[in-house]
């Protein structure tokens, strides 16, 4: 909430004010509250430091820094395992003006994670749990005023905190620091009492609505500390978003000192409804004036909407008498090298982005955001799903269940106005409906449903966990929340997404026959790097990742009782020990950790949005590098919303297509060099256009001889799916044992077979491990093994070679992660990497015996460069002879010398 007064020369009503009052009145009024940033100039130290807290402490060696803040940014490295988890301190000078004296003080903290203790001139202040929401201390009793006051905070981030407090485990990285800004407030003695849980204290609600009435009330407290007790005035007033007087209520109170006065207010207007549609919001401004009122004591300004939510099983969501299917994704809250240290800017932009979309939901998702996140939400239009971390397991009893329920109430009050929340929850995927984890259940929604029955309650399923789910208890916790979400994965760990449709009615029948259910997760990962002409489940490309959601929107829209769509999520985001493609990273955003658009963004906007849009897939790959001959067929995906589209090559008119369900296929024959594609509506819609510059080489001459480019030819063996770092770096061409130029003698491409029992059961391309020292892991992670000769068709000449190897089994038993275990991977993972073998090069022998493991080590890069001199139409042939066990593959580079 902001403190700021409305726009003096646009309301009439402060005129009158103005002429009304003495004019020293009003300049006292403006003066307090005040709230002021604090981000600047503080002092950090990432290590706990005993007398940290002593105002004359030498910090002229800690690091100078601002907020928002974290210790963990750059922790997390491609070979690093693991973060810093543990204490840091935080130190500031702060000046307090003598005029402070006999006025309330407070530090507000929007974020700090995950846990602090505060001291200010070497006096304890008060700690804090929790890393995701806002409260707040007040310290005029340890202040000097007319001096520098020092603050120090301790903040920790271990990993032992989270045992009493949620989150216990989780998908993501916790960050530790002063994450998110830090405020000074002074007020009057008299004040909207923000220690009631760090909120507004003024509580705005849209009970009931009449014909075009909506009928509203205001609660809230206010808090006297001041040494007398004082009758004050409390004025509300609405005004439209364009400042235009609504309404004033007001009302005088008895205070007492030390004592919380509630006031209540009720009335109704005729209002424009708030939906993501139009997003209508109103401004209330609450005031506490002295008896006479003739001075302002504290005042707030908020923004509030009137909208009517509810849910059943024959339509669904409702908002404002209307069914309405929700769409969106869910979001966290890291960004590319600033952890969760993200400026407001950003925050709002990704809601931005999402709202783009053509979404009208946002998942919140697994912690409250900042509250730039809901205000964003509000003013634009998006529906959310705000929870509390309750994620993965929950422990017996207290302290657990206490701090869960203080996170909930702050969660709930802080962002109690926002009216685009529309859902709280407060689990997700627990793993075992245990006891006290249906007792918790029961407790955080009867909490929600007492504070706040206008809105609509929550929890999220794992549908691989259900068989922990059978008996009463099972039975019981699917019947506490308005709505059951079920986070679904078929398609990706394990199943298909084909059968999505029937897989939703069974989970209907079998597990929520009484309640609505929501699609709350499903996605799909793709590595940005990767792209391939034949996806299959698990490959990381951005072609199957687009392709995975189409079942899920077809099939979710034919049943009502499946409420809304969350795609798991906006952004990839950090998460310590994942080893998928991109190491310590979760890869199913549909924008990447600095938020470039995807394929997967333009295709769910082509689904979701209305505006006019238009996108040849490809822009992060516009790449290609063939080993076919002369002419190169390819078909190009354009994801569009408009009916027809046509495509133009190089200006010439390749064909007219009609779009369904978001996409057009178009057949385009290649030749070497620049294209430039460029498409447009063929439907009256010339202002959606997309065009695309492509570079294309065909390295192959009408004899079927290579003709090596001058960066060089890089091989990804024993793959169909291309690689390009960025842009401006080089593509790697999959060759697989299917292919003719370069022709491949023994061996297969390893895959691997995951069981049921490992918590995924499906079939992979590969090893899912970091492959340490390099970033180029997927060509590392894949490989033919047996292989005994490869026959690559180059010209005569002088080349230097570069083969690529890595030993992708552990010799002993696999060291899982507390993740893993919790996750039921089984440690079955022993394979043996006893392997040698001879390598020659066209009948030459270059290395005997080679055993990669005392090489280069396990799971390590490892590359062999020799020179060579190719006469006449020989070729390259590379020969692997076994000594013992396979002979291996990954990778091979060729320059020209
Ligand atoms: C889930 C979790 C989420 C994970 C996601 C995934 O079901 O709720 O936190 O990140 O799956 O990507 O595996
Ligand atoms: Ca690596």
């Amino acid at each position: 909430y902001r403190f700021n007064i409305i726009d003096l020369r646009q309301s009439r009503f402060v005129l009158v004010l103005m002429l009304f009052y003495s004019f020293s009145a009003i300049v006292r009024s403006q003066e307090f509250p005040i709230r002021m940033s604090i981000n600047k100039d503080w002092k950090f130290i990432k290590k706990d430091i005993s007398n940290a807290v002593e105002v004359d402490h030498d910090d002229s060696q800690w690091q100078p820094i601002n907020i928002p803040h974290t210790y963990n940014a750059t922790d997390i490295l491609d070979d690093e395992e693991g973060y810093y988890r543990g204490p840091a301190w935080y130190r500031k000078k702060l000046f307090i003006p003598a005029a402070y004296k006999h006025k309330k003080v407070s530090l507000y903290f929007e974020g700090v994670s995950a846990r602090c203790n505060i001291y200010v001139n070497n006096r304890y202040v008060g700690q804090h749990l929790g890393g995701y929401t806002a409260f707040v201390f007040d310290i005029e009793g340890v202040l000097e005023f007319g001096k520098d006051n020092i603050i120090a905070i301790k903040v920790d981030n271990s990993k032992n905190l989270s045992i009493t407090m949620p989150p216990v485990g989780g998908d993501f990285s916790i960050f530790g620091g002063i994450y998110r800004d830090v405020h000074l407030l002074v007020k009057n003695k008299i004040f909207f009492n923000h220690n009631y849980y760090a909120s507004s204290a003024v509580f705005w609600n849209t009970p009931t609505q009449k014909k075009k009435e909506g009928g509203f009330s205001i609660k809230g407290q206010v808090m006297n500390h001041s040494p007398y007790d004082k009758k004050i005035f409390i004025r509300h007033r609405l005004f439209s978003a364009n400042h235009q007087l609504l309404k004033t209520l007001e009302k005088s109170y008895d205070t007492q000192t030390g004592i919380a006065v509630h006031f209540h207010f009720n009335d109704q207007l005729k209002a424009n409804l708030w939906s993501p549609f139009s997003p209508t919001l109103y401004v209330l401004v609450s005031e506490i004036l002295t008896e006479d009122k003739t001075q302002v004591l504290d005042k707030i300004e908020q923004k509030v909407g009137f909208r009517y939510i509810s849910v059943n099983q024959t339509e669904g969501f409702i908002l404002n008498n209307t069914p309405l299917k929700l769409r969106g994704a869910a979001t966290h809250q890291d960004y590319h090298n600033l952890g969760y240290a993200v400026p407001d800017s950003l925050r709002v932009k990704d809601v931005a982005l999402l709202k783009e979309t053509g979404s009208n939901f946002i998942r919140i998702s697994h912690y409250p955001h900042d509250r730039s996140v809901y205000k964003a939400c509000d003013s634009l239009g998006l529906l959310s799903w705000s929870e509390i971390p309750g994620v993965n397991w929950i422990p017996y009893g207290n302290p657990f269940l206490q701090y869960s329920e203080t996170m909930l109430k702050e969660m709930m009050f802080q962002n109690y106005n926002s009216p685009s929340v529309a859902i709280w929850g407060y689990h997700n995927e627990i793993w075992e409906p245990h006891l006290e984890a249906v007792a918790h259940a029961r407790s955080m929604n009867n909490i929600l449903k007492k504070e706040d029955s206008e809105r609509l309650t929550a929890m999220a399923f794992q549908s691989t966990f259900f068989k922990n789910y059978k008996g009463d208890l099972g039975k019981e916790i699917f019947n506490i929340a308005d709505i059951n979400g079920f986070n679904i994965y078929e398609g990706w760990y394990q199943g298909s997404m084909e059968t999505i449709g029937s897989f939703l009615d069974n989970l209907k029948k079998e597990y929520s026959p009484h309640r609505p259910i929501m699609l709350s997760e499903f996605g799909a990962g793709s590595d940005p790097r990767i792209f391939t002409d034949e996806p299959t489940i698990f490959d990381f490309s951005s072609s199957y990742q687009t392709l995975f959601y189409e079942p899920y929107l077809r099939e979710g829209a034919k049943r009502p009782w499946m409420i809304g769509y969350s795609i798991w999520i906006l952004s990839d985001f950090q998460r310590d020990g994942r080893k998928d493609a991109v190491p310590n990273t979760n890869n199913k955003g549909l924008l990447t950790t600095d938020r470039r658009k995807k394929d997967a963004y333009y295709y769910i906007q082509s689904r979701w949005s209305k505006k006019p849009m238009i996108h040849i897939t490809g822009h992060l790959f516009p790449k290609i590098v063939s080993l076919t001959p002369l002419k190169l067929q390819k078909n190009i995906t354009i994801f569009s919303n408009l009916h027809e589209i046509s495509l133009y090559q190089n200006d010439a008119l390749i064909g007219t297509k009609e779009v369904r369900d978001g996409k057009a296929l178009f057949g385009i024959s290649f030749q070497e060099g620049k294209h430039f594609l460029k498409a447009i509506g063929s439907d009256q819609n010339p202002s959606a256009i997309d065009s695309l510059h492509l570079q294309v080489n065909l390295l192959v001459d009408q004899k079927g001889f290579i003709d090596i480019p001058e960066e060089g030819l890089y091989l990804n063996i024993g793959q169909t799916r291309t690689y390009l770092k960025d842009k401006e770096d080089h593509v790697w061409v999959p060759i697989s044992e299917k292919d003719t130029i370069v022709k491949i003698i023994g061996g297969q491409p390893f895959i691997k077979t995951y069981e049921k029992e490992h918590a995924f059961e499906n079939v992979r391309l590969g090893i899912s491990e970091n492959i340490k020292k390099t970033d180029l892991d997927p060509i590392f992670q894949t490989f033919i093994e047996n292989i005994k000769q490869l026959n690559i068709p180059i010209k005569k000449g002088k080349y230097s070679v570069q083969l690529l190897f890595t030993e992708p089994f552990v010799l002993d038993q696999k060291k899982l992660s507390d993740a893993e275990k919790a996750w039921g991977i089984q440690n079955s993972d022993q394979e043996t990497a006893n392997r040698k073998f001879n390598i020659s090069i066209n009948g030459d022998n270059i290395i005997s015996n080679l055993n990669l493991v005392k090489r280069f080590g396990i799971q390590t890069a490892g590359t062999l460069s020799f020179q060579t001199q190719i006469q006449n139409n020989e070729g390259l042939r590379i020969t692997l002879e076994t000594v013992e066990g396979n002979t291996i593959l990954s990778g091979i580079i060729i320059q020209k010398i």
